[in-house]
């Protein structure tokens, strides 16, 4: 089987990365070889982007900015790292994609979503995740898993309905694209949450 791109979505402290882990053993106990990034970053110009936007020092950053400093550190993580590892026959589990920027730019900051689409379309030239699944906590227990990681990034200093429509957004594009998506839901202790990913990726595997 070909390098499949498989990308996980959700607001703020569902539980993305800790499932991530999870993922990579199970793929790699099936023979899988696994190519593990995240977004923003992924790439060293992409982590000097992510701290950019993640950190206070441009904290009233024009939002076409935003999304530009996003996809450009995008296209560099495509160039880089994400298609030379699918060619290579890598299964690629990147934390965030571009549904992110749907959900944050779009639905949380209120950038339309055409714009969007039209830098997706020039930046990924067609390429689209295989599978995505969508963490999906209620805004208190994602904020309140996040916050005890310490200072809060500059996103996750928005208010609580910034964060609403963000996982509006999530699950409306979730809903919208049945065969990429699987919602999952994040409320709930981490080994439930497992159980829940590898019987998704179980029966996907079995699909393929
Ligand atoms: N962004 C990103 C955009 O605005 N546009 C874009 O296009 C993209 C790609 C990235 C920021 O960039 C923005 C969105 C983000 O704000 P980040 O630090 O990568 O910043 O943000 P997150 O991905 O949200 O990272 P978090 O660490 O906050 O969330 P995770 O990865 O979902 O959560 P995780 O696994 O690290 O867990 C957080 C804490 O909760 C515990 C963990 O042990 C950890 O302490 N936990 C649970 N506790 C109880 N029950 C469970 N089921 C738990 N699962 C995890």
């Amino acid at each position: 089987m070909s390098g499949q791109f498989i990308t996980v979505e959700g607001g703020e402290g569902a539980g993305k990365t800790t499932q991530l882990a999870f993922m990579r053993e199970y793929l790699e106990q099936r023979g899988h070889r696994v190519t593990l990034t995240r977004e923003p970053g992924g790439t060293a110009l992409g982590e000097e982007i992510r701290s950019l936007l993640l950190g206070h020092r441009h904290d009233g950053m024009a939002l076409a900015t935003e999304t530009l400093l996003v996809f450009a550190a995008r296209a560099e993580h495509l160039e880089r790292v994400i298609r030379p590892a699918l060619a290579a026959g890598h299964w690629v589990l990147c934390d965030r994609f571009t549904d992110a920027t749907y959900a944050y730019q779009g639905g949380g900051r209120g950038l339309p979503l055409e714009r969007i689409t039209i830098l997706e379309n020039w930046v990924q030239g067609g390429l689209q995740p295989d599978l995505t699944l969508v963490f999906d906590a209620p805004v208190a227990v994602g904020l309140e898993r996040a916050g005890r990681r310490g200072a809060a990034d500059r996103f996750e200093r928005e208010e609580t309905a910034f964060f609403e429509r963000v996982r509006a957004v999530y699950l409306d594009r979730a809903r919208q694209d049945p065969d990429r998506c699987r919602i999952v839901n994040a409320d709930r202790p981490v080994v439930m949450v497992r159980a829940e990913v590898e019987a998704i990726l179980a029966k996907w595997l079995g699909c393929r």
